[in-house]
């Protein structure tokens, strides 16, 4: 059967709050989870993800879990490892307890941010297999979350869809953003294909738009099912007069994941 009572971690985030509201009209019933408040969801589980006893509460019954809570940008190491790492960890041990049988984990672009970006029209996309080079701890903690989908499916049988996510936001605020932008319609697009795809087994795809300047492979989530409808392309010019084009001799911009590989965005809290 569909899947149909989906765990949403991160509800309260900026994806968070994007797939409350395009997520219901596929047909699924959201059980919301986040340590920080979400305004007018009284049902919401509001705990953080270091509190094994709320992630059973959170668990069970559930179909499937869309994991997106978590860091969202680079923090010191320690708070890393509590959030993104150990939190992760306990939300699949949560869901083996409770027999949850698939995970769809937001990885990020960051997992492989030092890969060389493609320059210039004729340069390959950067496969999906391409090895992992994380430009942050909190890329590394991707990376992790990664293999732990991996070793739960190996071990347990239970699936994993890890998207590495370039930037999911209402629209492309900068250059870069011209090629790693995932729509939030496209986001919800391949949310959905994650979770209803068969036999995905432990499947890692890129997530974007299909963008007239993207640098990735989307292959691995297309066979999925999905089939992106937005490109960013309205966007480049007024961008590209804002800020001019990408420089590949600019350090900032050599490399997928961008100013992470150099002077990462700090996590506020
Ligand atoms: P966000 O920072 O807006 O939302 C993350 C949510 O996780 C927040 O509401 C926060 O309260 C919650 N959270 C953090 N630590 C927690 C903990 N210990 N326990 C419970 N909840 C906790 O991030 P955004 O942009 O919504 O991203 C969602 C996910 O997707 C994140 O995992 C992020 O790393 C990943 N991602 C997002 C991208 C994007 O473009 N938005 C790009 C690549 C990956
Ligand atoms: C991410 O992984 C972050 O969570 C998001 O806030 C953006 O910074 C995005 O990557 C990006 O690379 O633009």
């Amino acid at each position: 059967p569909a899947p149909r009572t989906i765990l949403l971690t991160g509800a309260a985030g900026g994806m968070g709050t994007l797939m409350r509201e395009l997520l219901p009209p596929y047909g699924y019933e959201l059980r919301l989870f986040d340590v920080a408040p979400i305004p007018d969801a009284p049902d919401a589980i509001i705990a953080d993800l270091a509190d094994k006893d709320a992630l059973r509460r959170a668990v069970e019954g559930v179909d499937a879990i869309i994991h997106l809570a978590g860091i969202s940008l680079e923090a010191p190491f320690e708070k890393i490892l509590a959030a993104n790492i150990q939190g992760t960890y306990n939300l699949y041990e949560a869901a083996r307890e409770a027999g949850v049988r698939r995970i769809v984990f937001a990885s990020s672009n960051h997992a492989v941010g030092f890969t060389p970006r493609p320059v210039g029209d004729d340069a390959p996309l950067i496969p999906i297999d391409t090895p992992r080079r994380p430009d942050t701890y909190y890329g590394i903690s991707k990376s992790f979350g990664e293999d732990l989908g991996s070793y739960y499916w190996d071990k347990y049988g239970i699936e994993s869809v890890a998207i590495r996510i370039g930037s999911c936001f209402p629209e492309p605020t900068n250059v870069r953003m011209l090629s790693i932008w995932m729509s939030p319609a496209d986001g919800a697009r391949l949310l959905h294909a994650a979770l209803t795809a068969e036999g995905v087994g432990y499947t890692v795809v890129y997530g974007s738009s299909n963008n007239t300047r993207l640098w990735w492979d989307l292959s691995s989530a297309r066979a999925l099912g999905y089939d992106p409808q937005d490109d960013s392309e309205p966007y480049a010019a007024k961008l590209i007069a804002e800020h001019g084009e990408l420089d590949p001799a600019n350090p900032d911009h050599a490399n997928l994941g961008g100013a992470f590989c150099t002077n990462p965005p700090i996590w506020p809290h």
